[in-house]
Parts: C-alpha cells; sequence; structure tokens
C-alpha cells in the first residue's frame, strides 16, 4: 500500500455509525463521503494499462489454435467448452459488435425469458445458469443471465481473448496441397468494425490478420503441429451474418450456399446440431449455430436456444478430437 493511500484511507477512518455492509465499508466508516477520494493516477497510466495489454494481445494471438467468428450464444457456447478441456490452447473470440452476445440478450422479440428444450439444461446446469423446469422444456428468467454468465465463464479462462468491434473480412487461404485446386482455410482477415463498414468511404484502410496455428514460414502445413482452425458462428444472414458460409461457397466450387428455410422449431434444432460441426468442403473449418442453417438449409426454430448451445457444444466436440488425435 502506498503512503497516499494509507493517509487516504486514515483521512476515512472513521466511526462506523450504521450497520450497512458493501465493499468500501471498511475504507468509508461514516455515510459522509464528502472527503471521499480515489488513489491518484496519471491519464497516461490509464492509457498505457489498457494499450499495452491489447498489443500484447494482438501480438499473442496473432497465430491462434482455434478462431472462434463471432460470440453469439453458439459460439460462446462451443468457446467455453474448448477453453475448459484444452487451456493449453489460444482461442481468440472475433466479435463484430461491441456488445458480445449476438441476439440472446433477450429471449425473442422484446421478451426477457429465454426457453431451451431439454437436453440443452444440461449445459445451463454446467455453467451454473438457474431455470424453471417446465418438463420438455426448461425456462430462464432472462436470456441476458444465460448470455453474461456464459461469456463471464468464458473470459476468465486465461487462454481466450475477445476481440470485441473487430469484424472478420475474409478468410486467409492456402492449397490445400493434395495436388487438387482444394483449398484449407489459415487464418482471417480482420478489421475494426466502424472500418469494414466504412471501406467505401476510405481510400485505402488495409486489414490485419490472425493466422492459424501449425504453418511454416513458407506457408504450408509444419507436419509435426497439430493445425490450427476456424469455427464461425456468425448467425442467419444479414448485415453481418452467415458470414463464412457465405465466403466459403465462393471459395469451394462443390458447393452452394442452401438458405435458411422457414420456421419449424422441431425440425430445426436438431438439422442444426446434425450439420453443424467440420465442413466438408474445406479443412479446418467448423460452424455452429444458425449459420448452419444458412449453409446446409435448416428449418429456423425462432426463439428456442437448446440447438444454439447444443450445435456449439457438438463443434467443440469435433475441434477437440482434432487437437487430440
Ligand atoms: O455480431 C454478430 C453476432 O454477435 C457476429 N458476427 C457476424 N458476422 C461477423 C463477422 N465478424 C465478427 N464477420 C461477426 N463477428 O456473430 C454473432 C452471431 O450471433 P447470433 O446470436 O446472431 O447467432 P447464433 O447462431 O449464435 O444464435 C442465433 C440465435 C437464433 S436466431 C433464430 C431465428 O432467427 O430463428 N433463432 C435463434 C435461436
Amino acid at each position: 500500500m502506498s503512503a497516499t493511500t494509507t493517509t487516504t484511507q486514515q483521512a476515512q477512518l472513521q466511526l462506523s455509525s450504521g450497520a450497512i455492509n458493501h465493499a468500501l465499508s471498511e475504507v468509508v466508516k461514516t455515510d459522509d463521503w464528502s472527503d471521499f477520494k480515489f488513489t491518484p493516477i496519471r491519464e497516461s497510466t490509464v492509457s498505457r494499462a489498457m494499450t499495452s495489454r491489447y498489443f500484447q494481445d494482438l501480438d499473442k494471438y496473432a497465430v491462434s489454435d482455434v478462431v472462434i467468428v463471432g460470440a453469439g450464444s453458439s459460439g460462446l457456447s462451443a468457446a467455453y467448452v474448448i477453453a475448459k478441456n484444452r487451456p493449453d490452447l489460444k482461442i481468440a473470440i472475433l466479435e463484430a459488435n461491441v456488445a458480445p452476445g449476438g441476439g440472446a440478450w433477450l429471449g425473442g422479440q422484446l421478451f426477457s425469458a429465454m426457453i431451451m428444450r431439454k437436453p440443452a439444461h444440461l449445459f445451463l446446469e454446467e455453467v451454473g445458469v438457474p431455470f424453471e423446469d417446465e418438463g420438455d422444456y426448461v425456462v430462464v428468467k432472462h436470456a441476458a443471465l444465460f448470455t453474461s454468465t456464459v461469456l463471464s465463464k468464458v473470459l476468465e479462462f486465461p487462454n481466450v481473448k475477445l476481440f470485441n468491434a473487430t469484424a472478420v473480412e475474409d478468410l486467409v487461404t492456402r492449397p490445400a496441397g493434395d495436388g487438387t485446386e482444394a483449398v484449407t482455410v489459415a487464418g482471417v482477415v480482420t478489421n475494426w468494425t466502424l472500418v469494414t463498414m466504412a471501406h467505401d468511404l476510405q481510400s485505402c484502410m488495409d486489414p490485419n490478420v490472425i493466422e492459424l496455428s501449425g504453418y511454416k514460414n513458407d506457408g504450408t502445413r509444419d507436419a509435426s503441429k497439430k493445425h490450427g482452425v476456424i469455427l464461425s458462428t456468425t448467425g442467419h444472414d444479414g448485415p453481418f451474418g452467415a458470414f463464412s458460409a457465405k465466403r466459403i461457397v465462393s471459395i469451394d466450387k462443390n458447393n452452394k450456399l442452401a438458405g435458411m428455410k422457414g420456421l419449424d422449431m422441431n425440425n430445426a434444432e436438431a438439422g442444426v446440431v446434425k450439420n453443424s460441426g467440420s465442413y466438408a468442403g474445406v479443412q479446418s473449418m467448423y460452424f455452429a449455430g444458425m449459420e448452419v442453417a444458412e449453409l446446409s438449409g435448416c428449418n429456423r426454430m425462432g426463439p428456442t436456444f437448446g440447438a444454439m448451445a447444443v450445435s456449439g457444444i457438438k463443434a467443440a466436440e469435433e475441434i477437440l478430437k482434432h487437437f487430440a488425435e
């Protein structure tokens, strides 16, 4: 404790007059806050505390083992499972929005409650989200409780970095090396979202990249290492949504974007889960969540979120198997 801190605290140490307990009770002993002070700080110290860490993270995650594109309910669920099982993997999450969470801050339309069909409630139990049990389905009292809980757990893992306000605007590709025209993904092309949205207004705002692990300087695979993977969970089509699905079908000549079908809860949730995971056409590419519906032509489910968590878990399991083999 610095001398200044001690002086500040001593000045504030007065006899407690009431029984109100809060985090500062030991520092502020009465309800008179007139002398309250913070420890001193230079403005530049605040800048450096943020920027040094951010640039260290950019450096550390310039080569990542798992790149998750999109921090909605499916991407965050997958991130949780991968980070929990493999603390040695570097996991970068890219989220175009300032606020991570995608559409899972509300249960549907403007309603608070989030519905999950069983057995997705087992994921809620694991991460510690309380719910009401309605028999075949469960209800979380507010979707924000699900999202904030999973998000907080994911961000606590030391091997996860969330880069928000950062859009993926292309994929890094390399020849698959099998003598055909096939390609593999080897990273993502990133930019500040506001720049991505304003490219037409600026003459040149070149992007940055995050490369997948397991490549040599000449761009060929290092056979002695496991190569990294991209998991795309950018949701259904929209201003940003279905980003990698749209890009990948323009790269993979053998596939077409099937397009999300109309709402059918029962078929949609099973369909998204079954079709989530690795993408057959392009090595190292995985999908989960509603982006799968666009890619594989599944129905949409509307406001039931079980398939988001479970497709994230399934894709995570396949990715974990890849790194375990
Ligand atoms: O901002 C997007 C959102 O947070 C982000 N994203 C999209 N494109 C991106 C890009 N770079 C970086 N190019 C990008 N981030 O991806 C996130 C997607 O979250 P989401 O909640 O939209 O998708 P999800 O598949 O995880 O959950 C979908 C929830 C839905 S939609 C639906 C229906 O319409 O019927 N039903 C459910 C349960």
